[in-house]
């Protein structure tokens, strides 16, 4: 590796290459005037299908799916590749400029980090978190920990293994050996219990399911073999229980601008959207 002396000030090379070096900035705040564009339902998110979008797309598709209907949402697209996390309206919503972001028409209250957004969603619609203390507690320690532990995974494995102009030994060793510790704990935990924190499906599994779940299914990075994801079995039990759900199968693909082009519903406005508008649909169409 080459050998890198930190000057006494670091200063930004807008050129530093790899996928994200044209996003990635070191100052905060809007770069350019614009609204949001505002639909018809109480809920609207503004977000991207990336895990941390999917998560949101998820619980509110299982919050429809028992019936609550006050969930009904707007999903507009926010294209991150193409900086438009950083306009005035966004910002207002989430002044750390990153997807998702969620406005909820009713009350009033902006709602940023996905976390918070689920837990914000459990408990305005009283679903996925369980009430007594012990319980509860248990399925926060998950969502703490999800919260804390994807970007080692995020940010670290798939940054320095798929992202990163070149392959660093250094990084990939580092974040590779973190990447299958976290799976190994959640192996563990999948043994014990059928979900994680204990018996019923939350929120936590919604929050983790997107970044460990489909990379223990072989679905992120293309690192399932290097990974040895087969060897994760509890997890991958998890994993495909979850894929089976109606609403996560809806929820993945909401605001989603690759993979196939039927699991792409870029906008979502109404639940008529999954039939009618995916991205092969749309494409059809116009032929
Ligand atoms: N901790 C945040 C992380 C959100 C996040 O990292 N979002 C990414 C996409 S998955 C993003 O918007 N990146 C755009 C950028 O960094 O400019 C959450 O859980 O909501």
């Amino acid at each position: 590796m080459t050998e890198y002396t930190p000057p006494k000030v670091w200063t930004w090379d807008a050129e530093n290459g790899g996928n994200w070096a044209k996003t990635n900035r070191p100052i905060a705040g809007a770069t350019f005037d614009a609204e949001l564009p505002v639909g018809k339902h109480p809920l609207q998110l503004y977000s991207m299908g990336t895990p941390n979008g999917q998560k949101v797309t998820i619980m509110l598709e299982e919050l429809l799916a028992l019936g609550k209907t006050g969930a009904e949402y707007d999903a507009h697209l926010i294209r991150i590749g193409d900086g438009d996390q950083f306009s005035s309206g966004f910002v207002a919503i989430n002044p750390n400029s990153k997807i998702p972001a969620l406005m909820d028409r009713d009350t009033g209250i902006r709602v940023f980090e996905s976390g918070s957004i689920l837990l914000y969603l459990a408990e305005k619609f009283g679903a996925f978190l369980p009430k007594d203390l012990a319980h509860r507690t248990e399925v926060m320690n998950w969502v703490f920990w999800l919260q804390g532990s994807a970007p080692y995974l995020g940010g670290g494995f798939g940054h320095f293994y798929a992202y990163a102009p070149e392959k660093f030994e250094y990084p990939i060793n580092r974040f590779t050996m973190e990447a299958k510790r976290q799976m190994d704990v959640l192996d563990r935990e999948l043994a014990k219990n059928e979900y994680l924190g204990g018996d019923s499906y939350t929120i936590a599994d919604m929050l983790t399911w997107p970044w460990y779940g489909n990379l223990v299914l072989g679905n992120a990075y293309d690192a399932g073999e290097f990974l040895n994801v087969e060897s994760y079995t509890n997890l991958r039990r998890w994993a495909e229980q979850i894929l089976a759900r109606p609403a996560v199968q809806r929820g993945r693909i909401v605001n989603r601008t690759n993979g196939p082009l039927n699991e792409q519903l870029r906008e979502r406005h109404d639940a008529s959207d999954f039939d009618t508008k995916t991205q092969d649909k749309i494409e059809n169409a116009g032929k």
